[in-house]
């Protein structure tokens, strides 16, 4: 079944689907030239990463743990995350101040491929009532179908805190069949998959996922970049990115002046 998408315009609409089902899918209004490029990009890192880490048992191929790592080399990869309709989606249900929890993306190799999120799971077993802690946004570089993988989605199970067996997931959940420059959000709470990709060639897109600014990040981004010239780097770049709600290490960075300081954005 194909999802209702949105358009940018649409966003209260796709709000109340979102509070209902779990996510929602907005159309963007991200260049095609643009994801072109960021898929060419991803896929090269994919295979870089795996290269550099040379582990044994490596069950993340596909996934790339911290992209703004490789901000050096492929500065645009930082575009993304300021696109506005994204975030004018995320602040209305995480209000202001919001950072990135992980950047990261999940291509599915071709030819029956898969990755370690073929099975039915959620991203964060965390419930707090009425309030949402992170969202996740995935912005899909070529069309989803079901040859390729498409997401499968469990609609309105966000709330579920048993795991479904595989045969209720199925029977249940649908398909994310959208088209190249959707951005998918969906509750990190919502059961969902990844398909497996039978076409012959890879099935990419790239994952936000958004958080309060309380919390801890996946992975601590500000260090994960501390190799990268940050003078380019926009006030909101860096906000989004964790660099002014950092937990302070010595008393500088608590007491000292606005410079100094790592925790710098308003409490709320
Ligand atoms: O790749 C997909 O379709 C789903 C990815 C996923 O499950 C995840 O990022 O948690």
């Amino acid at each position: 079944m194909t999802p209702s998408i949105f358009t940018p315009d649409e966003i209260s609409e796709a709000l109340q689907f979102y509070n209902t089902n779990g996510y929602t899918a907005i159309k963007s209004t991200l260049s095609d030239d643009y994801l072109t490029e960021m898929r060419k990009i991803m896929i090269e890192l994919v295979d870089e990463e795996k290269e550099s880490l040379n582990l044994e048992n490596y069950r993340d191929y596909g996934f790339l743990l911290c992209a703004p790592y490789y901000a050096d080399k492929y500065p645009q990869i930082l575009d993304v995350i300021t696109n506005k309709e994204m975030l004018k989606f995320v602040e209305a249900i995480l209000e202001k101040w919001f950072i990135v929890y992980l950047y990261s993306n999940n291509c599915i190799p071709p030819s029956g491929g898969n990755t370690k999120a073929y099975k039915p799971h959620i991203d964060t077993p965390r419930y707090i009532e009425n309030y949402h802690q992170s969202v996740v946004a995935m912005i899909t570089m070529d069309d989803y179908t079901e040859e390729n993988g498409a997401t499968w989605i469990m609609p309105a199970s966000q709330n579920l805190k048993e795991k479904p067996t595989d045969e209720h997931f199925y029977n249940s959940a649908t398909r994310l069949i959208v088209p190249k420059g959707s951005i998918c959000f969906f509750d990190p709470k919502v059961w969902h998959a990844a398909g497996t990709n039978y076409s012959n060639d890879w099935r990419t897109y790239l994952l936000v996922v958004f958080c309060r600014p309380w919390m801890k990040q996946r992975v601590d981004i500000p260090r994960f970049m501390s190799h990268i010239d940050k003078r380019n780097l926009s006030k909101q770049q860096l906000q989004l990115l964790g660099f002014t709600s950092a937990p302070p290490a010595n008393f500088k960075e608590f007491y000292g002046n606005e410079s100094e300081r790592t925790f710098t954005q308003p409490f709320v």
